[in-house]
């Protein structure tokens, strides 16, 4: 199965677990924008939800789907959040953020009584650390929240190098939020918590992409098994 038909069936996993009347996160990334395309044939079949999206482009996607939109504003509480992740480990922690819409993607699922990540089973890791570490900040004092954020780092065992990411047009990229993201390159994060910790500490860090208690369950699509499993 090519990566794209293992996201599909992982995502058409996650629409199964869909009730009539919930109150749903929309996450952002190429996996949960098929969730919202399968979750909009849903609701053209006449089932029932709301959803909060997780970033403008999900905004967009699901207003395109036809799904019927609300904010924590209205609706602080969701049932469920189904959102896509970089990397996964056996105790259900992630690092999320490769996209850029980790702090709204922290909020709603922060918010909500479940959070079920779907992926395909490359995602999966024994240690977290292996994909850059997305650390989200204001602009201003920018060189000393970096010097705070490797120091952190190392720290917390895990030293690395730490890129300011840029999009595109080679200009720094800009989070929905407007803010700066740093991108971590530890290798591997021996203890998360630690980490998490150090860096939600920092002035000038708006959040960072550990997910850690936050997710509750996963979909991981693997070649060898019939289309998804859920562990
Ligand atoms: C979002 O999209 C992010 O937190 C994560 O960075 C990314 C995963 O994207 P994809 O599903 O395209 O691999 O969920």
């Amino acid at each position: 199965m090519s990566a794209a038909a293992l996201k599909r069936a992982a995502a058409a996993r996650a629409v199964d677990l869909v009730q009539d009347g919930m109150r749903l996160g929309l996450g952002t990334g190429s996996t949960a924008a098929i969730f919202v395309e399968l979750l909009g044939a849903r609701v053209r079949d006449g089932l029932s939800v709301v959803g909060v999206p997780t970033s403008e482009a999900t905004h967009r996607a699901a207003e395109a789907a036809g799904i019927a939109l609300t904010t924590l504003d209205e609706t602080p509480e969701l049932d469920l959040t189904v959102d896509g992740a970089d990397e996964i480990d056996g105790q259900l922690r992630l690092i999320k953020g490769g996209g850029g819409a980790l702090l709204r993607e922290k909020i709603v699922a922060a918010a909500s009584r479940r959070m079920v990540v779907i992926a395909d089973g490359t995602k999966q890791v024994a240690t977290l650390g292996r994909f850059p570490l997305p650390v989200e900040v204001v602009p201003f004092g920018l060189g000393a929240t970096r010097r705070a954020v490797a120091q952190a780092l190392a720290r917390a065992g895990c030293p690395g190098e730490i890129t300011l990411r840029t999009g595109p047009d080679g200009a720094a990229f800009l989070t929905d939020g407007g803010h700066l993201i740093l991108d971590a390159h530890p290798g591997r994060i021996p203890d998360p918590e630690a980490l998490a910790a150090a860096l939600a500490a920092l002035p000038g860090v708006v959040e960072h992409g550990l997910f850690l208690g936050l997710c509750t369950g996963a979909i991981l699509a693997a070649d060898e098994s019939a289309g998804a499993r859920l562990v």
